[in-house]
């Protein structure tokens, strides 16, 4: 699918070396954006770059960032103002959870999903702030989780960094409504991703809830479709954020039948 209104656009992704972030450069690219990608693996960002000039002919730049780095941050903010020109939209997708119960969480795992998931996002949030005001033009994807909607046990740290995203995502909305910038949250479930690789160390929940992962080319899809639309959140699968709406209704109904559910990980 063409998506005639992305084409010539410029998409900054954060975490675009794997997973879904992969999966968004590639539909985007497929749209006609000119993309800037940035994670820490340089070679995966290099073959994916190749990748898609050659099969898309737009153009791909490439940084490797870790975005927990504010100050590699700003530099390669600035690097990207200059090589771009614009960022007309910015997909705040690098993440990580590490599922653990509060009690055997160490202070590294707790700063490091913080770090990455909440002031990372933050940090390059900021960066494009200002212009985006200015032109009066521009959308933030914020790559959030029905974690950030339910909290379930094994993971406090990592739910609590996505209702943190939340909640700057929608205070964002509100600040950004009278200049034309959108803002959307994406809240999906578990996906298909190496994720879990540092996420689930013994496989329990993939194993646990394999039947209904979403695939990360699907949640791709969603989030393209989004993009210079007044989305407000998108939420996958469309069940799961059902339980967040009774949940918010009748939390101590909903935490004692629902117990078993939570218990996943
Ligand atoms: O995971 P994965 P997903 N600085 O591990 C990058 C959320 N989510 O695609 O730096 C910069 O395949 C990493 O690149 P690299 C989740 O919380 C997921 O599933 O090279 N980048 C890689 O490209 C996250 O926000 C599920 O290692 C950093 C990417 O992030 C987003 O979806 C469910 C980085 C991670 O790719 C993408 O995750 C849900 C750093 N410090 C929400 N650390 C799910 N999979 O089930 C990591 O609700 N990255």
């Amino acid at each position: 699918m063409v998506r005639e209104h992305l084409k010539g656009k410029h998409i900054v992704i954060t975490g675009a070396s794997g997973g879904i972030g992969a999966e968004i450069a590639k539909l985007s690219a497929a749209s006609g954006a000119n993309l800037v990608l940035l994670a820490r693996s340089i070679e995966k960002l290099e073959q994916l770059q190749s990748e898609l000039q050659q099969k898309h002919h737009v153009k791909v730049v490439i940084f490797q960032l870790d975005v927990s780095d504010t100050e590699k941050v700003q530099e390669v903010f600035q690097r990207i103002f200059a090589e771009m020109g614009s960022v007309d939209i910015l997909v705040n997708n690098a993440g990580f959870g590490v599922f653990r119960e509060a009690h055997a969480a160490t202070m590294d795992e707790i700063k490091g999903m913080f770090e990455v998931n909440v002031v990372g996002l933050m940090a390059c949030t900021s960066m494009v702030l200002p212009k985006m005001r200015e032109r009066r033009f521009g959308h933030i994807i914020n790559i959030a989780s029905q974690a950030g909607k339910i909290a379930t046990p094994k993971s406090s740290v990592y739910s609590a960094t996505k209702h943190a995203v939340l909640g700057y995502t929608n205070s964002l909305r509100l600040e950004l409504a009278d200049y034309n910038v959108q803002v959307t949250s994406v809240n999906p479930g578990p996906i298909a991703t190496n994720f879990f690789n540092i996420a689930d160390e013994k496989g329990t929940y993939v194993k646990n809830v394999q039947r209904f992962m979403l695939k990360p080319d699907y949640v791709a899809e969603k989030v393209v479709n989004s993009m210079l639309t007044k989305t407000r959140e998108i939420n996958l699968p469309r069940w799961m954020n059902m339980g967040s709406v009774v949940y918010v209704l009748f939390p101590r109904l909903f935490e004692r039948i629902g117990k078993k559910a939570f218990n996943q990980k």
